[in-house]
């Protein structure tokens, strides 16, 4: 791969790095079969794009001389066809974590062809440095340029980078020039973590508190290589809130509008924390018509949505730890970075997501769900318990420990063949006592303060399709007659027989 010796000079400044200049091709050569490499990226930003690919070739050409050749690859979160997408066609990954939403990743996870450790993200970096997930070999990190001094200007995520360039034996960096300069000074990179018993307190007290300086440090001894890129990060356009989008994002902020009386809150609210999605992105296009205002978000990504509520003024700030924008307005933040750039604040994703700071802060967590059960437990990732979708990612990081934790989905899903309020959840991910509010276009369930009996009365009744609540209703009130016990009443042989229908017939339906 060519480069471009201008735009070199421009981002890199530092001797010593232009001297490691070479091509992805090249770069890709120093990795070995079997190799643990933590890569950037997270929510399909900051992914470097040239390495994968040249790797993926590798791979490709290796499996064709009949030769062995997989990696292990850990990231921050999903990445871009040209990583995950491009390694997986490859068949080159054998071991993948913590979060991924590839399709071609995606059906090798579920075919068993690949191994997925689905994790909380805020925990990656602590269990890295644990060292029980092996030695990583190779870093490969996108970056938007290095300083005169050494010293790597983050891209469009952070994620785990600061743990992966300490902890890699060899780094490779892409300098990725369509990234706009002016991320230079909105990342806040903060080096006081440690593992017990050294942790200390993480000292923000509010959305907006810096505690790390802008750059990572990285020891240039261990660059081995430096790959010049012009590649936009990729990620999925938002379809337009649709009637069922617009619903339930409508009962979320008529409850956003009663907790904030109920509980004499703010008029700036308490950070906000949305997870990625059309319905997320329309509830922050509702929160602009609210009255709420100079609100914070304490959250991971920031999508489309929050943007345009910087724009309104309605929001000040945001705190995450990478953008996950549609095409068009990843172009437009870049032609627009100097109005944003000092109202964004980006942290590794042990720091954006920790549990310490999303309890101390009291954020309000809204994160989509696959199914809820009649006593609110809910599975985010294991569609029939069995089918990963693409992981727990932050979810788990904010719902237990906001002040209140929001789950949304439709009611139904695959055009109404599934209900996604079923008598027992086929996988839980946030158990009941972490699952405060749930929400679908039917209405809303606010759960805090009851007991099982009296949430699923609530579920059934405010959440439930039409259709399958008078269905739920038989199968709670047989229960509470047939069952073993009175808490959580169930009947065993019956509670997961929507599900085993579905896989027979296509259908949960009767
Ligand atoms: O499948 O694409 O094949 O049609 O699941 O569902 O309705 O488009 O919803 O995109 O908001 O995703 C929970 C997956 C929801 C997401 C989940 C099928 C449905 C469709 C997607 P198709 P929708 P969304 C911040 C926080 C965990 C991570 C998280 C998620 C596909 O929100 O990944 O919260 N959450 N992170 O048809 C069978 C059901 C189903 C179902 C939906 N009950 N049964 N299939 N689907 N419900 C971000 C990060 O952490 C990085």
């Amino acid at each position: 791969m060519s480069f471009d010796v201008k735009v070199s000079s421009s981002r890199i400044r530092s001797d010593v790095f232009k001297r490691k200049i070479m091509s992805a091709e090249d770069a890709a050569a120093l990795i070995n079969p079997g190799a643990i490499i933590g890569m950037s990226g997270f929510t399909g930003s900051g992914y470097p794009k040239a390495v994968p690919q040249a790797l993926a070739k590798r791979i490709e050409e290796a499996h064709a001389r009949g030769e062995k050749f997989k990696v292990s690859i850990w990231t921050g979160a999903s990445t871009g066809p040209e990583l995950d997408g491009a390694l997986a066609k490859a068949n080159g990954i054998d071991f993948r974590l913590p979060f991924n939403s590839d399709p071609i990743a995606r059906q090798q996870i579920n075919n068993g062809e690949m191994s997925y450790f689905d994790i909380h993200l805020s925990q990656v970096a602590p269990m890295a440095w644990e060292g029980f997930l092996g030695k990583l070999d190779t870093a490969v990190v996108e970056i938007s340029g290095i300083t005169e001094d050494g010293q790597l200007i983050p891209s469009s995520s952070v994620g785990n980078n600061k743990t992966w360039l300490d902890l890699a034996d060899k780094i490779i960096l892409e300098v990725n020039s369509w990234q706009t300069e002016l991320l230079d000074g909105m990342h806040d990179i903060y080096y006081g973590t440690a593992l017990p018993p050294h942790r200390k307190p993480i000292p923000i007290l509010k959305s907006d508190d810096r505690i790390g300086q802008p750059y990572f440090n990285v020891d240039p001894s261990k660059v081995v290589a430096v790959v010049v890129t012009d590649s936009p990060d990729r990620n999925a356009p938002f379809s337009p809130p649709d009637d069922t989008a617009n619903a339930i994002a409508g009962h979320i902020l008529e409850f956003l509008k009663w907790e904030a009386k109920r509980a004499g809150l703010p008029n700036s609210l308490l950070p906000l924390q949305s997870g990625v999605g059309n319905v997320p992105n329309a509830v922050m296009a509702g929160l602009i018509d609210t009255p709420f205002e100079d609100m914070t978000a304490f959250t991971e990504v920031i999508q489309d949505g929050m943007l345009d509520m910087l724009e309104a003024g309605t929001l000040r700030m945001a705190s995450a730890t990478a953008f996950s924008l549609s095409p068009e307005k990843a172009e437009y933040f870049n032609q627009n970075a100097a109005f944003f750039r000092d109202k964004l604040l980006l942290r590794p994703q042990d720091i954006s997501n920790n549990p310490e700071l999303v309890r101390r802060l009291g954020c309000i967590a809204m994160n989509g769900l696959i199914e809820a059960d009649i006593y609110g437990n809910v599975n985010s990732t294991q569609i029939m318990g069995s089918k990963m979708q693409n992981g727990i990612g932050g979810s788990g990081d904010f719902a237990r420990n906001s002040y209140v934790s929001i789950f949304m989905t439709p009611s139904t899903a695959k055009g109404g063949a599934i209900s996604a309020i079923v008598p027992m959840a086929s996988h839980v991910d946030h158990i009941n006592q972490d699952v405060q509010v749930i929400v679908t276009e039917q209405g809303l369930a606010d759960l805090r303060g009851l007991s099982p009996k009296q949430r699923a009365e609530k579920i059934i009744e405010n959440c439930a399709h039409p259709y399958y609540r008078p269905m739920l209703r038989d199968y709670f009130e047989r229960a509470k007659k047939g069952s073993y016990a009175q808490q959580s009443p169930h009947l065993l042989n019956e509670s997961l027989s929507w599900h085993q229908r579905f896989i027979e017939t296509g259908s949960m339906k009767i």
